[in-house]
């Protein structure tokens, strides 16, 4: 398997389940800086032109979501629940996640670091403001159900919680709202824990480039 990945937002939930489950992946990485992801031989791969991708076999996977499930499906893990139950729920928090929670820490990832990373000019003052209110609005959602959980679903680690943890791999860079937030600061916690959520990137000298 080859995994394209930069060390960006969605890449992250893919190298960081990857690392967990010492997944047997290449690792490759795509130089977004460059714009390697907008060039023919990547495109062939993902007609997107984004990061991350799964080459796995004849199975061209994009989506980081579907790529975490599918390593954890492959390898057996219960990061990837086998009840159908289960499975739904996990489901319920990724659909969340993608449109509520981590869109509006990937706005304020994007304001507060990639307009910097890419040249791009200042933060703008009311997309921040609008982010940071929304983030707060679904935070407390996240921080409620903390409240009586350990983690996302079954209390157990799962996918949904490298999904919906991937805004705090930059909390402190991305100026994420955090405060009032105890249990899901706890959650935090818990993740940080972690070596493969806490250093999920490959070092670059263990990657190979695009050919
Ligand atoms: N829905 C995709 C989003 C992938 C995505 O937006 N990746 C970004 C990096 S975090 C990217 O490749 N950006 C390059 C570009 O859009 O030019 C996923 O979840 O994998």
């Amino acid at each position: 398997m080859k995994l394209y990945y930069a060390e960006t937002f969605n890449p992250r939930k893919a190298c960081a389940v990857a690392k967990y489950l010492e997944s047997p992946v290449d690792y490759v990485r795509v130089d977004l800086a460059h714009g390697e992801h907008r060039q023919p031989p990547y495109l062939a791969l993902n007609p997107n032109g984004k990061v991350p991708l799964l080459v796995d076999g004849a199975l061209r996977l994009w989506e980081a979501d579907a790529i975490m499930v599918h390593l954890a499906a492959k390898a057996g893990s219960d990061l990837w629940p086998s009840a159908p139950a289960l499975q739904v729920e996990v489901l319920r928090w990724l659909s969340w996640n993608q449109a509520h929670f981590s869109r509006h820490g990937a706005a304020l990832y994007f304001e507060h670091l990639i307009k910097h990373w890419l040249g791009m000019g200042e933060a703008d003052a009311a997309a921040v403001a609008e982010a940071e209110k929304f983030f707060r609005q679904f935070a407390a959602v996240l921080d409620g159900h903390l409240a009586a959980h350990e983690w996302l679903v079954d209390d157990r680690l799962g996918v949904a919680d490298f999904a919906v943890s991937t805004p705090l791999g930059w909390a402190r860079e991305a100026r994420l709202p955090l405060d009032g937030f105890q249990h899901l600061a706890r959650w935090h916690r818990q993740l940080q824990a972690l070596p493969a959520w806490r250093d999920p990137f490959p070092s670059v000298a263990a990657a190979d480039a695009v050919a």
